[in-house]
């Protein structure tokens, strides 16, 4: 029986992926979350609804040919299920007319090695997202013994899941931004697995607009001491909506880094400590500051970029500054691959992209944060041990529990 799902990290060589699609997308509807992301456009006459068909048309056009230039590089290529999103949705809480897309796998699977999870995504246009990729998870669920899959909790999304009091201009968010407050409060967890970003045994997770610290605490508890999953933060980032055009790891020891919102500096020292040898490098300025029409992603999607193994890399042709920084500076082979007409369907190709196989291993990438990780798991067996001894009435034996923290 054969191995499917294994991918552990965004480097190794790729076997196979998801790649996302247009056809049948919707701009979202006014639901307080796209209030936000749309910056209040979307209360405007004609800006929700579904996508002109000449976009969907232009953009379908350039994900055929990312299929078909992975599958000349030998990758399997998977697609959802054609799906019209067009369709209204009522639960007992809320009712929207429309829905989103499924041009985004990145953000509705979350892939952990053997296992995927279907994250519980913050906004009511993407409730039903999972659907389209169902009939592949089945078929990986009959076909891959090993292959774990996963549904983290529904999200209600009840109006007590968003804080409509927040500025809708990304220009009057640095204030609350700088003080962690996003659109969506505590009420239950909520992620989009593009918050998270894979380094083998390590995971790097922001809290933002698509997730609360509720929805990193669960997939914390979820993975257990299978992973080790640490919140990261990046400055002046009034809008976090995914790490993936922030920070990404391109190979083991490298990373490209968004230079309008780099790493906070205690996030930053997990990656600079002398133990372990990561650099953090600026990513080149993307080619246009312009993004097409309805396209609510910042033009750092320049650096959203899709790895076929750790030399061969997936740019956009019209970024030329990140064609030539990789292939000059950092040796890479540049596979350059036209998508700038996929933009406005949520992202660049590691956005609309999920790679379910990657060649290689779960491995530790950190050993600086190995060494803390023991330590804590120490003292939480000790405390938990202790807890057990006192509940049962046997005699402490005299260490007082610890914290939890590092
Ligand atoms: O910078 O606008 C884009 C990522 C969308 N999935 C940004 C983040």
């Amino acid at each position: 029986m054969p191995t499917i799902v294994n991918s552990w990290n965004e480097w190794d060589p790729l076997v196979e992926v998801i790649i996302g699609r247009a056809d049948g997308a919707c701009v979202p509807p006014k639901e307080p979350a796209y209030m936000v992301k749309s910056e209040g456009r979307v209360a405007q006459p004609d800006f929700s609804g579904p996508h002109d068909h000449e976009s969907i048309r232009a953009a379908a056009k350039q994900q055929d040919n990312l299929c078909k230039v992975l599958s000349n590089l030998g990758v399997v290529v998977r697609r959802p299920e054609p799906t019209n999103f067009n369709i209204s949705v009522e639960t007992p809480d809320w009712r929207i007319p429309h829905q989103n897309a499924c041009s985004c796998p990145r953000d509705t699977l979350l892939v952990l090695g053997n296992e995927i999870i279907e994250a519980p995504m913050s906004w009511r246009s993407r409730f039903f997202e999972y659907r389209p990729y169902r009939t592949i998870l089945n078929e990986y669920f009959q076909r891959d013994p090993a292959f774990r899959w996963e549904a983290a909790p529904r999200p209600l999304m009840t109006d007590e899941l968003y804080d409509r009091d927040l500025p809708l201009l990304t220009s009057q968010r640095k204030q609350t931004a700088a003080q962690h407050m996003f659109t969506n409060t505590e009420a239950e967890p909520v992620f989009d697995a593009a918050d998270c970003l894979r380094f083998g045994k390590h995971l790097f997770m922001q809290h933002g607009y698509t997730t609360n610290l509720s929805g990193i605490q669960w997939l914390s508890r979820h993975v257990g001491s299978n992973f080790d999953l640490r919140q990261i933060a990046f400055e002046n980032n009034v809008s976090p909506t995914h790490t993936d055009a922030q920070l990404l790891p391109i190979r083991p020891g490298l990373c490209l880094s968004c230079p309008e919102r780099p790493l906070e500096p205690t996030s930053l020292a997990l990656f600079t400590d002398e133990e372990c040898d990561w650099e953090v490098i600026s990513a080149p300025e993307p080619n246009s500051w312009t993004m097409p029409p309805k396209c609510t992603s910042s033009p750092w999607l320049s650096m959203n970029l899709l790895s076929i193994d750790e030399n061969t890399i997936i740019v956009e042709e019209t970024e030329k500054p990140t064609i030539r920084f990789l292939r000059e500076e950092l040796g890479f082979d540049v596979v350059a691959v036209p998508f700038r007409d996929a933009y406005k369907f949520g992202g660049s190709f590691h956005c609309q992209s999920v790679d379910v196989h990657r060649d290689g291993v779960q491995k530790s990438y950190f050993p600086n944060l190995d060494i803390r990780h023991e330590r804590s798991e120490m003292r939480r067996s000790e405390s938990m041990l202790s807890a057990q001894r006192t509940e049962r009435g046997s005699p402490p034996d005299g260490r007082s529990p610890s914290p939890l923290s590092d």
